[in-house]
């Protein structure tokens, strides 16, 4: 079944029924073709009412289509848009749930739109790397003027029904029985005159400047969206609306989808929103799917520790209504958190108020209780910590909470890479612990890292991955190793732009390069900014700071494999990054954000240099991109290899989602077999040849396998990793 059509009394509903968003396959275009037509004919309709089954309008486009001859059948949107716009008879919009991307199109083509209050709408469409290819970029701009409609088109945003109403895109809001509303409505507008309501024939209310105005918007998304060309197709497209006739206007659309979709980057970033919806569905090596496991259900929850971390954490729970306990070490500590916590909490109690989503649901967050008294954690259902990156005091706290919780509360570490398994050793339930690694800061980021220890059960890992998911989160599972899977496989990237930097390139020249290839930012700039006393302190209590190298050795080393002192000499000089006002970078003063290049840092360089006798030489921008890259790629085959990711696009959506790898590109496993396995590999044998000292670039077995066989595409490699996986 596609669309059904029923009568009450003179109005027509037709009702989209494809499962479970409503997506507009071909048969769902067929078939509201044929539905609109008969009620069209049908004497006895008088208004016409469109509406989604299942509480859900629609999500537009059937994505699974566009690689298939199927989405090129006729009729296409844009066609069936036309004729409901052009209808005779009143056609009013029922929207619940979501009207996204052709949904949302398809409810422009009515003449009214009503909208449940819990509803949602947006132009998703460059979120997957193309534009609203169904009139979307004309008719918005017509109904809420080009500023508004550029801003939402070009970041994809979905806006609550109340925010809708606001700019105009629906005209009625109602609480509940939307498409009882929706008859009311269309009775009542039976008769009044439509072509007032039919947007392609609106005038464009735009800007006064709007060349200028469209420049500024090129320039932004430009800096904002590094190499993405989508956001950029969807301005051309705005802007066509002001300056062309609708019927060009449209037309325009379609060109500027056809381009988009030779770049590739649709494809990639396609693959990336199914590969969110298909992260940590893995079998366990020791049997069993934690996704055929019931979550338990989490009532109540606690933080320990609120740094930077605990923080977010607190405010991530609280915005998903779990009431939060929030723990200190001492009443001084306590006040500072929660000064924090509370003044955070206050900024989403007013965002939230804007979006219309309070009232009834008092402010609308959980409750934030703070203390310093571990007994009060006793009836809570689940525990994150987030103190200090230091084993002793983590094993203590766990300790603590294994004797003070109840049985079936549920332990977790936000630990960016500490052992699991040792953790879990000291408390008396090691299946209820698990690692839930949230990134900065933690109430913003969409990655959660949930790692799974060697005792940790199907409900633990079921639990963990359900908060995720109630928290708005992409949870991916990952195996226990040091730094679990994103920060594992940054080390090797991170090393690479060190070394570069000792052979000859400045700190901005190789951020430049990965920012241009579409990093949200640069190495050196990450580093900054993260803070570079972190690492330093962390390598410094395991004896490895490694400044006291002999002079007149061209690469340093330690225990035969190269290191980079640099980053360890930055910080004994007090060059921590952002935080000390300066790093790789200068930034005026501490806490300053604006990196500068600092010339400093190049007489730096150039002292390192001569006292280890390393003569500098020109490097290129593909070395840059490749060293980086493909270094950070391969310890993602090992990770693969390893067990530790349970397939490609478990790595990528980690890399999409917290590392700000550029998401058009796929992530960085479609991203190698996009450049080709075989060519990858050969770059990194050359690499690896030049710099034996350099471990991690040693092409791995699983990379070397996949090239031998042509490199496959991406959605075989978990077969050749089964068929592998006996010879590794
Ligand atoms: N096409 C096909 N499948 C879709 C889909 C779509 N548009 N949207 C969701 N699914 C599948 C999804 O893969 C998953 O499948 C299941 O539905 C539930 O999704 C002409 C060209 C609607 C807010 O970009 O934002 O219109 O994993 O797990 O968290 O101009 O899905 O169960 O097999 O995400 O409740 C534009 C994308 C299309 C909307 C629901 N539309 N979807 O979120 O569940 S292009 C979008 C979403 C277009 C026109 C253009 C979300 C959601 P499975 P889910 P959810
Ligand atoms: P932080 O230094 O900002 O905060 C740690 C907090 O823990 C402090 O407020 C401290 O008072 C508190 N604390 C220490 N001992 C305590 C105790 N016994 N009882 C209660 N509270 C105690 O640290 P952070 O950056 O928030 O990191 C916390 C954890 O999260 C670490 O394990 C870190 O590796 C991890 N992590 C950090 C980041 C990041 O970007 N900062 C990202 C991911 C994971």
């Amino acid at each position: 079944m596609a669309a059904t059509r029923r009568l009450s009394h003179t109005v027509a509903v037709i009702t989209i029924n494809h499962p479970p968003v409503n997506a507009l396959s071909s048969a769902v275009r067929r078939s509201l073709v044929k539905e609109f037509g008969d009620a069209d004919k049908d004497p006895s309709v008088e208004a016409i009412v469109l509406s989604g089954a299942n509480g859900k309008f629609s999500a537009g486009a059937d994505i699974r289509e566009f690689s298939t001859s199927a989405f090129k059948t006729v009729p296409s949107l844009e066609e069936i848009n036309g004729t409901i716009e052009g209808s005779r008879k009143p056609v009013v919009a029922a929207i619940e749930g979501v009207a996204l991307g052709g949904g949302l199109e398809l409810a422009l083509a009515c003449h009214y739109r009503v909208a449940d209050i819990q509803a949602h709408v947006g132009l998703p469409e460059v979120l997957i790397g193309i534009l609203p290819a169904a009139g979307g970029t004309q008719r918005l701009p017509r109904l809420i003027g080009v500023p508004a409609a550029l801003d939402m088109i070009v970041r994809g945003s979905r806006i609550s029904a109340t925010e809708a109403l606001q700019l105009g895109i629906v005209d009625e809001v109602v609480q509940n029985n939307t498409i009882e509303a929706a008859i009311q409505l269309a009775r009542k507008v039976v008769g009044r005159p439509l072509d007032i309501r039919r947007l392609s024939a609106v005038p464009v209310r735009s800007p006064p400047s709007i060349d200028a105005f469209l420049d500024a918007a090129m320039e932004k998304a430009r800096r904002q969206f590094r190499g993405a060309r989508a956001p950029l197709a969807c301005i051309e497209a705005v802007g066509a609306s002001v300056k062309l006739p609708y019927s060009q206007g449209v037309a325009k659309e379609r060109d500027l989808f056809l381009s988009l979709w030779a770049t590739g980057q649709p494809q990639a970033q396609q693959y990336a929103f199914f590969a969110e919806r298909g992260v940590g569905k893995w079998s366990l090596p020791t049997g069993g799917r934690w996704d055929t496991v019931p979550p338990k259900p989490i009532r109540s929850a606690a933080v320990i520790g609120l740094g930077t971390m605990g923080r977010g954490i607190v405010i991530s729970l609280s915005k998903a209504k779990i009431p939060v306990i929030a723990l200190e070490q001492d009443m001084k500590q306590l006040e500072q958190g929660s000064k924090a916590v509370n003044g955070l909490l206050e900024r989403e109690a007013e965002k939230m108020k804007k979006q219309g989503q309070t009232a009834a649901l008092g402010n609308g967050l959980g409750s934030v209780h703070f203390t310093v008294d571990f007994g009060e954690l006793r009836d809570v259902d689940l525990i994150i910590e987030a103190v200090y990156e230091n084993m002793k005091l983590k094993k203590e706290i766990f300790r603590r909470l294994s004797s003070i919780c109840k049985p079936d509360a549920f332990l977790c570490t936000n630990t960016s890479g500490l052992n699991i398994d040792e953790i879990a050793s000291v408390t008396n339930r090691p299946q209820q612990v698990i690692g839930t690694h949230f990134f900065s800061p933690a109430n913003i980021m969409r990655l959660l890292e949930v790692v799974r220890g060697r005792e940790t059960s199907l409900t633990t890992i079921a639990t963990a991955m359900n908060i995720g998911k109630v928290l708005g989160k992409v949870a991916v599972l990952v195996g226990n190793c040091p730094l679990f899977v994103g920060n594992r496989m940054l080390g090797p990237y991170l090393d690479q732009a060190n070394y570069l930097l000792e052979e000859g390139c400045r700190p901005e020249e190789v951020d430049q390069a990965l920012e241009e290839f579409g990093f949200a930012m640069g190495p050196f700039r990450m580093m900054d900014l993260a803070g570079l006393d972190v690492g330093w302190r962390s390598r410094m209590e395991k004896g490895l700071t490694g400044a006291k190298v002999p002079a007149g050795t061209p690469t340093c080393q330690r225990g035969g494999t190269r290191y980079s002192p640099l980053a360890d000499m930055l910080c004994e000089l007090g060059r921590f990054g952002q935080k000390s006002g300066k790093g790789w970078y200068q930034y005026g003063e501490p806490g300053g954000r604006n990196a500068k290049p600092d010339p400093w840092v190049l007489v730096f360089l150039e002292m390192y240099r001569s006292t280890h006798q390393i003569k500098q030489r020109p490097v290129n921008r593909e070395e840059i991109l490749e060293r980086c890259l493909y270094a950070l790629i391969n310890e993602g085959f090992k990770v693969l290899e390893d067990g530790i990711a349970s397939g490609p696009e478990d790595i990528d959506v980690i890399y999409n989602n917290g590392y700000g790898w550029p998401k058009h590109t796929g992530g960085p496993m479609y991203y190698a077999a996009t450049v080709g396995l075989p060519r990858v590999l050969e770059q990194l044998e050359k690499y690896y040849k030049a710099n034996v000292d350099v471990p991690n670039m040693k092409p791995t077995f699983l990379l070397k396998k996949l090239a031998a066989v042509g490199g496959p595409p991406i959605k075989e490699w978990r077969t050749q990793l089964g068929n592998l996986s006996n010879k590794l």
